[in-house]
């Protein structure tokens, strides 16, 4: 058999040293020859692998693999800042939504109710009607607010300034005990306090036992007139910080 016929390649069992001729020889790139080839460099590359360690097979493969995912986690990386910008972004936006809401509710925000006014924490509504004193009370509790009960010397101005000389009941009697006075609350009247008394008052002219506001100061008078009368509540607090 002449080897070096190039017409009869596949005439003999072919060695390892034949499949390397037939593989790097030029003879067989027809199209109708392709498929042939193919298989054969397959077969003949796992026959390779079939004689490299099963151990080695599978380091190449763990290498092959964590390549892959290395290059996926990078490429995951390279494109997180601008995912992040994005969220960043979002955020900002939120924020500044927030912000522009909380500067809409402070707005919004009353420390007091409709015609009620404010002054130092507390809300006050002065009455368009007259009652007298016990109905007062009522009128006020009805509004989940107290008949008012003085606590400064503040107070006391600012409220002597707004009845502005009209007949008006504030929370003070002396209904339990003659002549002891005490506010609807329970606490007595202060000797500080005193001085609000209009000069020769309190008097009990004909039992007067409730206590009012009359052009500059107080004066005890008759509970069963009907009087304006001033309600005092805490106010709502406008912000949380
Ligand atoms: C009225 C009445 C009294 C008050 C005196 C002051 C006449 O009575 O308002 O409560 O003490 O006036 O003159
Ligand atoms: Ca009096």
């Amino acid at each position: 058999m002449d080897m070096s016929d190039p017409k009869k390649p596949m005439a003999r069992h072919l060695g390892p040293l034949d499949e390397e001729e037939l593989i790097t020889s030029g003879i067989r790139h027809s199209p109708k020859d392709f498929g042939f080839q193919w298989t054969y460099g397959l077969r003949r590359f796992t026959g390779c692998l079939g004689q490299v360690p099963a151990s080695l097979a599978l380091q190449l493969f763990s290498l092959a693999l964590f390549t892959v995912l290395l290059v996926a986690i990078l490429v995951q990386v390279s494109e997180a800042p601008g995912s992040q910008g994005l969220e960043n972004s979002k955020q900002e936006e939120i924020y500044q939504e927030l912000t522009h809401l909380k500067a809409g509710v402070a707005r919004l925000c009353r420390p007091c109710p409709w015609d009620w006014t404010f002054f130092q924490g507390n809300c006050y509504f002065f009455s368009k009607t007259q009652r007298n004193w016990h109905d007062s009370i009522t009128a006020c509790q009805e509004v989940g607010a107290q008949l008012v009960v003085i606590k400064t010397a503040e107070e006391q101005n600012f409220l002597q300034l707004l009845t502005s000389n009209r007949l008006t009941w504030m929370g003070l009697s002396d209904l339990k005990h003659e002549g002891t006075w005490h506010w609807l609350d329970g606490s007595p009247l202060l000797l500080s306090f005193m001085k609000y008394w209009n000069k020769g008052e309190p008097n009990s002219s004909g039992e007067e036992d409730c206590a009012e506001f009359r052009s500059e100061g107080w004066n005890d008078s008759k509970c069963d007139w009907r009087k304006f009368w001033i309600c005092k509540n805490t106010s709502t607090p406008c912000s949380s910080d």
